[in-house]
């Protein structure tokens, strides 16, 4: 399963919650890959927290590392489950910094146990459906995670046909990979691997012609829903991609990086926009996430 989720709960603010976390976790490996599953596995007490050593390395991390690690596992998931019984300062920069890359957030409370109120900036972001608050018992919790993995499964089940440049040049390759992954949000990307070898003719671990790659990749295409293609590097492929998506009537996302570029796009791609089913958008990398919702929640 490639749902990556990030799980977040007290530490420094009070580990006394840490075997119910654990249960929890344990659950929440039927839905995807826990990124922070060891955090709550390794650490018994708040005041390990810091100084327990890396086994491979021997090196304890610093505050900085911990928290630029967990924040590059909170960019790579698309899901996050917080236990916010326990107010934890850390829980809720998480939970905020969730917010702002458009995650889907389930916060899950035990009011029965506790004799605080949850604070009013989780509760009151409650909003049915990317963010969801719910007071719960233990008991409840493996119901309440099958509603809300078979919302988000849902919202999350398109099959998108990502394309960007090979032959012509795979300077993007990098970039490409860090949309795939955004992507990731939204459903599955049927052409991932494909990018994720520097040599793609080496995709399958064997040399395929270019008759079976073409094959392989109009199948795709007829089973995608979405096209997402990034077409700041001019490429004959993605320009034959999209335009067989267009006979396929297929929804067309199209990504322009004009300042990165000196060249202008393509007037076959630029004008074709059509505000519905073929968008095009000149970005910036940091507008990825926005366009990419944007895009989904119109679909
Ligand atoms: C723990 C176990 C092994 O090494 C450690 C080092 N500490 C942390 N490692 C990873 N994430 C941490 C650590 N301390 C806090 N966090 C993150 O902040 C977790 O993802 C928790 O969800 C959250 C807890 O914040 P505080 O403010 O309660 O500490």
């Amino acid at each position: 399963m490639n749902r990556k989720i990030y799980f977040c709960g007290s530490i420094r603010a009070g580990c006394q919650d840490r075997e119910l976390y654990l249960r929890m976790i344990e659950k929440l490996q039927s839905y995807g890959q826990v990124l922070t599953e060891h955090v709550f596995y390794n650490i018994k007490d708040p005041s390990m927290d810091g100084m327990i050593p890396n086994p491979v390395t021997g090196k304890v991390k610093t505050d900085k590392e911990i928290h630029d690690g967990d924040v590059t596992w909170l960019d790579e998931s698309s899901v996050v489950v917080a236990e916010v019984t326990q107010p934890s300062l850390g829980v809720g920069y998480e939970i905020g910094r969730a917010v702002a890359m458009n995650k889907k957030i389930l916060c899950l409370f035990r009011s029965a146990d506790t004799d605080k109120r949850l604070s009013a900036m989780i509760q009151g972001a409650h909003n049915n459906s990317t963010f969801i608050v719910k007071h719960y018992k233990e008991e409840e919790f493996p119901a309440i995670l099958k509603e809300f993995f078979d919302q988000t499964l849902e919202k999350m089940s398109h099959k998108i046909y990502f394309c960007g440049s090979i032959r012509a040049g795979s300077q993007d390759r990098e970039l490409y990979l860090r949309i795939i992954e955004k992507l990731h949000t939204y459903g599955q990307v049927l052409t991932e691997n494909v990018f994720h070898y520097e040599d793609p003719l080496l995709e399958t671990g064997k040399v395929r012609s270019s008759e079976e790659i073409h094959e392989n990749y109009v199948t795709w295409l007829e089973e995608c829903n979405v096209v997402v293609a990034e077409v700041t590097q001019p490429s004959l492929g993605v320009g034959y991609e999209i335009g067989r998506a267009v006979n396929m009537n297929k929804k067309i996302l199209c990504l322009f990086r004009s300042a990165d570029t000196d060249k202008h796009l393509s007037c076959m791609i630029q004008g074709a926009h059509n505000d519905s089913t073929f968008i095009v958008k000149q970005y910036k990398e940091e507008e990825v996430p926005a366009i990419l919702k944007e895009f989904f929640d119109q679909l």
